[in-house]
């Protein structure tokens, strides 16, 4: 392959490079499989149902426009049991909720299952870390935080706090009735829409279950119904079990604050013992930062002729251990063959999600141990497998790390690590962009707003999401990003997305003068702040609602999510959890865009309806743009017609007219900067 070949798959330097090493060294990539075989084109519309042995019956596109076609025409495109285009568009969407809501609400509940522990003081190495998120969640489930009452009244003791409210929130798990908790944090407006459409979740298990009955063959077969499901599962993921994860680990080991860190292959070292940490859940991942730093491991890997531990991340675990200790991320998600391919990498440590199978086979080609640690998730042909186990997860991480310096001296390739990384600053979590925006302790969303009202800033967008092997690695992501900077829409991140923003330079805050319109940059320097916030991991998306319902409740932008000048997009998504994550967003208002491929167009009944119709119900909807240039204008156009609905889009222009006047007024001047 010629260079410019490596261009069309990545515009990534450090994975352009490592995808030469693996050409020369004959190793096989995604990027390479992903050239021999081409995506079902049926399948990939949904239009392909497998859930009965009387099939795989599928639907193909029908020739003429839906409402045109004959009665004759519309049986051919009919599953054997009569299922319609819609039913079985819907059922396939309807089941990427629920995995993709499972992976969350199970995420949520290893989470729970720890704290529990962690309060009765059974769980090795861990503590209560935040204490006051810890009285904040408590409240919230109506823990009480004090002991007496009146002027008696004192502080109850953190762990007592702890252990009531794991149960509270481990028995949300399995509720039946009633609704989870943090709906109650959503704004009131917001929570009377689901009410009325009955979509508050009862439970974080209970809607999945639902859905996954409801389709299972000849139960539901009307797509509103089915979606309507979906919505409340939805829900159960983003105000349920994902928040409950963002809660739990922010109490556990601390809410982020902004700190420094570096991305991209270039933070591996090749004289240091390097241990990649891949996957999603932070428990065993912050047990091994503490183990990667004793002094006697250390100086074991030292005894090995390393000069030291370096620690790098991979996927959302990465974006978990970088938002606390500000550890350097490796890669986003199509990044984690390309660090073993660098050579250098002596263990790869993985738990749950987003893991490719194809690891094992590229750690086989180099000396890399890849470590399985979840009973949830094993993979063939993994070198080993430690199990975590929360009673002594400090014992279980200090093997982890010992084998990786006993892996240390068996490197046997070339080892080539890009010299590309990039500084970040990150660790913006719903509480500090209070902080900040504020700049006192009583800080407040309204400094936002009123940005937003003024117009300096045009609005908010949610960039997310993974990376896709059927569109260029970064491309989307950082393409969608600079023309929102460039048109003063302010960029929340998380996952794979945030990644790509740092590894191009845009978690700076010096980055804003150079990309923002001249609104938002003046607002980032103000505050200084990036202009692309890094909020975490996908569970974090949470964050997000956070600070959606805090900029409603802050005044001036309307009474509901739906009000905001606001959009979402996950631009590369590929795992069921974007899906998951795509609807409880639109299910709490915003519009909200994927690229690549839509996993509905196999109906256009069906796409019409989530991406118009439902906005009646809900007030967010689905959009498809796979341009991730045309996708930014259409988030900008949504922004702007909020705008104007809230009667804000004057400002707006006012402020524009007023920087070029004084632009020019500088310029006659004498061009001095301001
Ligand atoms: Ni989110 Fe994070 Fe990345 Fe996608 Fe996978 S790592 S949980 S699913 S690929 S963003
Ligand atoms: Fe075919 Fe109906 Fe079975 Fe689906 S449920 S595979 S459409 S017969």
């Amino acid at each position: 392959m010629a260079d410019q070949e490596f261009e069309k798959l990545s515009i990534d330097p450090a994975t352009q490079e490592m995808l030469k090493k693996a050409q020369a060294e004959g190793v096989e990539t995604i990027f390479d499989r992903a050239k021999t075989m081409k995506p079902c084109p049926i399948g990939a519309e949904g239009a392909c149902c497998r859930i009965c042995s009387q099939g795989p019956c599928r639907v193909p596109p029908p020739k003429k426009k839906q409402g045109e076609e004959t009665a004759a025409e519309k049986k051919q495109r009919m599953g054997l049991c009569g299922a319609t285009a819609e039913t079985i568009v819907a059922r396939n969407f309807a089941r990427m909720v629920c995995s993709g809501a499972a992976a969350h609400n199970d995420h949520s509940r290893g989470t729970a299952l720890l704290f529990k522990e962690v309060a009765h003081g059974q769980a090795q190495g861990y503590e209560i870390k935040d204490v006051a998120k810890l009285r904040r969640v408590a409240k919230d489930y109506g823990v009480p935080t004090t002991l007496g009452e009146g002027e008696e009244a004192k502080p109850r003791p953190k762990e007592e706090i702890a252990q009531e409210l794991a149960d509270k929130i481990l028995a949300e798990f399995g509720q039946q009735t009633g609704e989870l908790t943090y709906i109650k944090r959503a704004p009131k407006k917001r929570q009377e829409i689901w009410r009325r459409l009955g979509v508050a979740p009862r439970g974080c298990d209970i809607e999945i279950v639902e859905l996954m009955h409801r389709t299972h063959m000849g139960v539901d077969q009307e797509y509103h119904n089915i979606i309507k499901q979906c919505t409340r599962t939805a829900l159960s993921d983003g105000w349920g079990g994902s928040m409950i994860s963002t809660d739990l680990q922010d109490i556990l080991f601390g809410c982020p604050v902004p700190v420094a860190g570096e991305i991209n292959l270039g933070v591996l070292k090749e004289d240091h013992v390097n241990i990649v940490i891949h996957g999603h859940e932070p428990l065993l991942p912050e047990m091994i930062y503490v183990a990667s730093m004793e002094p006697e491991a250390v100086q074991y890997a030292q005894n090995k002729g390393a000069k030291g531990i370096q620690l790098a991340g991979m996927c959302c675990s990465a974006n978990e251990i970088l938002m606390r200790h500000g550890i350097p991320v490796a890669g986003n998600y199509l990044q984690q063959e390309m660090a073993i391919i660098t050579g250098a990498v002596d263990a790869m440590v993985v738990d749950v999600q987003c893991e490719m199978q194809s690891l094992a086979n590229v750690a086989k080609c180099y000396h890399t141990k890849l470590i399985t640690t979840d009973d949830r998730a094993r993979i063939e042909g993994e070198t080993m497998h430690i199990p975590f186990d929360e009673h002594h997860a400090l014992d279980v991480a200090r093997k982890v790390v010992r084998e990786a310096i006993d892996n240390f001296p068996n490197r046997k390739a070339q080892v080539l690590i890009p010299s590309i990384s990039y500084p970040t600053i990150v660790g913006f979590s719903y509480e500090t962009i209070q902080y900040l925006l504020g700049g006192s302790i009583r800080g407040s969303y309204y400094t936002l707003n009123d940005n937003i009202i003024g117009g300096r800033v045009r609005g908010v967008a949610g960039v997310v999401g993974c990376n896709n092997c059927r569109t260029i690695h970064d491309n989307a992501h950082l393409t969608m990003i600079k023309e929102l900077l460039k048109n003063d829409v302010i960029v929340l991140t998380t996952g794979c997305s945030a990644m790509t923003a740092g590894k191009f330079g845009l978690l700076t805050p010096e980055s804003a003068k150079e990309h923002c319109g001249p609104g938002l940059a003046e607002v980032c320097e103000t505050v200084g702040i990036p202009p692309v916030l890094h909020m975490g991991s996908c569970v974090d998306n949470s964050r997000i609602l956070m600070a959606a319902t805090a900029c409603v409740k802050a005044g001036g932008l309307g009474t509901d999510i739906s009000d905001l000048p606001a959009a979402g997009a996950a631009p590369e998504w590929m795992s069921e959890k974007a899906i998951s994550i795509g609807h409880y967003f639109v299910a709490s208002g915003v519009y909200t865009l994927f690229g690549v491929t839509f996993p509905t167009t196999g109906s256009e009944i069906l796409t019409d309806y989530l991406f118009k119709g439902i906005e009646e119900e809900l007030g967010g909807k689905w959009d498809f743009e796979p341009d991730p240039e045309l996708a930014a204008r259409k988030m900008i156009a949504h922004i702007d017609s909020k705008r104007k609905a809230l009667g804000i889009d004057k400002a707006r222009e006012r402020v524009l007219y007023d920087m070029a006047m004084r632009r020019e007024l500088e310029a006659a001047a004498g061009g001095e900067e301001h």
